[in-house]
């Protein structure tokens, strides 16, 4: 078994996380991952505050298992689910897309464990600094909001900068991509892209099937010139947000008009002219599958590996 402190820390049974994907993690999801030995996240991004209330309460029917809530700090509502999560007892939350610097206080003092995503070694000081139980480090592969580091350079730069345990994300799609994770120094590994698949997820089938068809080169950055770069699969959505962008003539305000809304018609509605958030490794998710099924491929597949390694890589 791959060893970890995130494992006691957390209390789950596998170093896996799964991503809190804004508008599709919900507790069917989660508590899936969870059941299956991982942690499962609800997204904070959902139809309102109070239908993330009714997602943690059904997720606490659906699992006895640890489980936690994904919090997205640039949401107009942050502050109110920061509160929702002390109310509602949950005991572990991530967040992302800012500082969760205003709150860690309260959630401290809730006994909540808090796990920052981050993109930079910066941030990883300071939410290390601020009393974080862990962090996640989220390369540039990864879907939805994006940094500038990839995995590849930042995991190991992280690893290296902080004490705390580290959990290494974005373009982990198989179990090659999660060994590699743990040999560039993270404690565990969280991927989003490759749940979209599982069984348990319910996002609109349109959105499975554009991940299934997916290839290499299928996914693009766009709103780096409005400072809030996201990576989606490339469409009718991302291409004419991309030419927006380009032309000097379109004012941020009409572009960011634009993309308003675009992710939820994308999970909720299957809209083509949607925005399809997925990470670049979307073209290795080739079926649907259980939960556990790609919870154990991952993890119990990366296990395998680095057993092999040892022997296959030196005489
Ligand atoms: O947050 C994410 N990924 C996301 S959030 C999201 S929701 C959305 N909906 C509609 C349009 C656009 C987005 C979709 N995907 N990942 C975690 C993450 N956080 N990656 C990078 C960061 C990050 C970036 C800057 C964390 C902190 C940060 O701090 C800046 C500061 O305040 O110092």
């Amino acid at each position: 078994m791959i060893k970890s402190r995130i494992c006691e820390i957390l209390g789950i049974r596998y170093p896996i996380i799964q991503g809190g994907m804004a508008w599709i993690a919900d507790a069917s999801l989660a508590a899936a991952v969870s059941n299956a030995g991982g942690l499962g996240l609800i997204s904070s991004v959902n139809a309102g505050t109070e239908a993330v209330r009714d997602e943690i309460r059904k997720c606490r029917q659906l699992t006895d298992k640890p489980f936690g809530v994904n919090i997205m700090l640039q949401a107009p509502n942050a502050a109110e689910i920061a509160q929702l999560v002390i109310d509602e007892g949950v005991k572990v939350i991530t967040t992302g897309a800012g500082s969760p610097a205003p709150y860690m206080e309260a959630w401290k003092a809730a006994g909540i464990k808090v796990i920052p995503v981050i993109a930079s070694v910066a941030l990883a000081l300071k939410v290390q600094a601020l009393g974080a139980t862990a962090l996640v480090a989220e390369g540039a592969e990864s879907g939805g909001h994006v940094g500038e580091l990839h995995t590849m350079a930042l995991l190991p730069q992280v690893a290296d900068a902080v004490d705390i345990p580290v959990i290494g994300a974005g373009g982990i799609a198989d179990a090659r991509q999660a060994a590699a994770a743990f040999i560039l120094g993270a404690d565990a590994i969280q991927v989003g892209t490759r749940f979209l698949a599982a069984e348990e997820c319910t996002v609109h089938q349109n959105y499975k099937d554009r991940i299934l068809k997916a290839t290499d080169n299928s996914t693009m950055v766009t709103g780096k010139t409005l400072g809030h770069p996201v990576r989606s699969l490339k469409s009718p959505f991302s291409t004419t947000f991309a030419k927006m962008e380009a032309d000097p003539a379109v004012k941020p305000e009409e572009i960011l008009a634009f993309g308003t809304g675009a992710l939820r018609k994308a999970a909720k509605e299957g809209d083509p002219n949607g925005s399809y958030m997925a990470g670049e490794a979307a073209g290795m998710v080739n079926r649907i599958e259980p939960a556990r099924a790609i919870v154990e491929d991952l993890i119990l597949g990366a296990e395998k590996i680095l057993r092999k390694a040892a022997t296959e890589h030196i005489e």
